[in-house]
């Protein structure tokens, strides 16, 4: 291939590092990253505050590949049996479930609307395959749905026991928000909710934190790659000037980088609010609106320490129902006073050898979004009354606590990628096709778009985002491989 061709990734998050590490080893030496921040690894980060499980931990998965190759993984998480569990994105975890009224509930009288709701998720990603979707969103299908559907099944059961159930539907669509990233439900598309697929494997984590797989890629790589603190204000493709190159990278401190390629990680957040100033001249109406109908909510983490558990010891996730919230919601009335009841409740990290007893709240939305604007004290207020109320026991205090801000970090905007109301898989397509576009006579490939958003099916994910940044890599390489043999340079 021509190993001469000048490459700039921008965004040094796991999607660039994988396009890098596939550049360098088919022979491309002119490769660099520029990071706007001091770090790489962008949403995997220390302190367990960014991606958490390996999504689907199997074969396919080129993730769970890599770690087990790099050897970063529990002698469990490797086992065939747990390869071949088939979770469906909802791993089977032992649920504690508690009340605002400060009960521990009795998780079988809560089944019937636990697999209600379980079902409901199902045929909500049915429908893209369908079309003709009864409603525009996912919230409201599940709460039309549910409504039906009670009034035949529940119809004989008292009125204390169907509003509990309810409430736990609540609960439930919170959960969902989080494991989406959005704000709420509802702003999800019925039609392509489907369009994200899983993978086999019993999710797992890295027992030394997600960073060790960063770490390991990115040993590959030439000293030097990467150029730190450099963020990039904007991509000048379709050069006129005949100097040769036809992109030029315009970094904040006035650097410009000449290159023939550029590949764009940067997040959709980061697209959503930037894209007017990133491209020059601006990206295609279609690719903007694509930008613009995929949603890319928040979703953080509060991890919380203590002295000792206040949870059973099988258990692994626990939720928090209001019993006023029969109404099946997940946004609160008003965030500032009521922005920790969008919390759904916790995980509870694993094994206690390990980590002590500690649990990682869940927090999505505009809800939380506000908290990251409050000190950490009144956080770690908020969470303890939360937990006193909920289990009746005025005197649990956590030892510490530190939460996420990925909404106000100004090079993500926010967390993951979701398929907003009115998305479709053509959109995921748009979001991946280089510039210009095929029309044009100028010079091919000069931007790419690589990073979690530019997935077709696997947006959201660590693993989603590995094989965009292979994707992208493999376009260069098979464009200089398929190019006339006086381009060549061998190396
Ligand atoms: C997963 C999980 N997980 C929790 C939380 C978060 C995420 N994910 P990056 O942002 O990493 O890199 C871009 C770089 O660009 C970055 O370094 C920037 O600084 C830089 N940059 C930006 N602007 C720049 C500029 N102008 N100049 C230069 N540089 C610039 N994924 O597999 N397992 O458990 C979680 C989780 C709190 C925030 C996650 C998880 C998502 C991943 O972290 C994420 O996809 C990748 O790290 C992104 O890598 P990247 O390279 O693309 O971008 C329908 C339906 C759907 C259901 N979906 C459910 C899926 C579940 C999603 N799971 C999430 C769960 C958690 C908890």
């Amino acid at each position: 291939v021509n190993t001469n061709a000048r490459i700039v990734i921008v965004g040094c998050g796991i999607s660039g590092v994988a396009a890098a590490q596939r550049l360098v080893k088919a022979g491309f030496h002119n490769v660099r990253i520029v990071e706007a921040t001091a770090r790489s690894g962008g949403r995997i980060k220390t302190g367990r505050l960014g991606a958490n499980w390996i999504h689907g931990p199997s074969e396919e998965n080129p993730v769970y590949h890599l770690a087990r190759q790099y050897g970063l993984l529990d002698p469990e998480a490797l086992t065939p049996e747990n390869q071949a569990m088939d979770v469906g994105g909802h791993p089977p975890w032992v649920p504690n479930i508690f009340s605002s009224s400060g009960r521990k509930l009795n998780v079988e009288d809560l089944y019937p609307a636990l697999e209600m709701f379980a079902e409901l998720l199902d045929e909500s990603s049915e429908f893209q395959s369908r079309g003709g979707e009864p409603w525009t969103n996912v919230g409201d299908f599940i709460r039309s749905k549910v409504q039906q559907r009670a009034a035949e099944k529940w119809k004989d059961i008292d009125g204390t026991t169907r509003s509990l159930r309810l409430s736990v539907i609540s609960n439930m669509l919170k959960v969902e928000c989080s494991v989406n990233g959005a704000h709420s439900m509802d702003e999800v598309g019925l039609g392509a909710y489907g369009l994200y697929k899983t993978l086999p494997g019993l999710d797992c984590t890295f027992p030394g934190g997600y960073e060790g797989l960063v770490k390991n890629l990115m040993s590959v790589l030439p000293a030097g790659l990467v150029t730190y603190s450099q963020p990039v204000r904007c991509v000048h493709w379709n050069n006129t000037e005949k100097r040769g190159y036809p992109v030029t990278v315009e970094c904040d401190d006035g650097n410009k980088i000449a290159a023939d390629h550029v590949i764009v990680t940067v997040p959709l957040g980061y697209l959503k609010k930037h894209h007017s100033t990133l491209f020059h001249p601006p990206l295609p109406l279609h690719k903007l609106h694509s930008i613009q109908r995929l949603g890319f909510g928040t979703n953080n983490k509060i991890l919380v320490e203590f002295d000792s558990p206040w949870w059973d010891t099988d258990c692994e996730v626990i939720h928090l129902v209001w019993e006023d919230e029969d109404a099946m919601v997940d946004q609160v009335p008003d965030v500032q006073r009521y922005w920790i009841k969008k919390l759904f409740g916790f995980t509870v990290l694993k094994p206690t050898e390990r980590y002590g007893h500690v649990l990682c709240g869940w927090i999505a939305g505009h809800e939380s979004e506000y908290m990251e604007t409050l000190p950490e004290q009144e956080v770690s207020h908020a969470v303890t009354q939360l937990i006193r109320r909920f289990t009746g026991n005025p005197t649990i205090t956590p030892r510490r606590i530190m939460r996420s801000q990925w909404f106000h970090d100004p090079w993500t905007c926010g967390s993951y990628t979701h398929p907003g109301k009115g998305c479709s898989a053509q959109d995921l397509q748009n979001m991946m096709e280089p510039l210009p576009t095929k029309s044009s006579q100028s010079q091919p490939l000069q931007v790419l778009f690589a990073g979690e958003a530019t997935h077709p099916c696997y947006f959201s994910t660590v693993h989603g985002a590995v094989l965009t940044g292979w994707r992208e890599a493999d376009r260069l390489i098979s464009h200089y491989s398929s190019s006339s043999s006086s381009e060549l340079t061998m190396s």
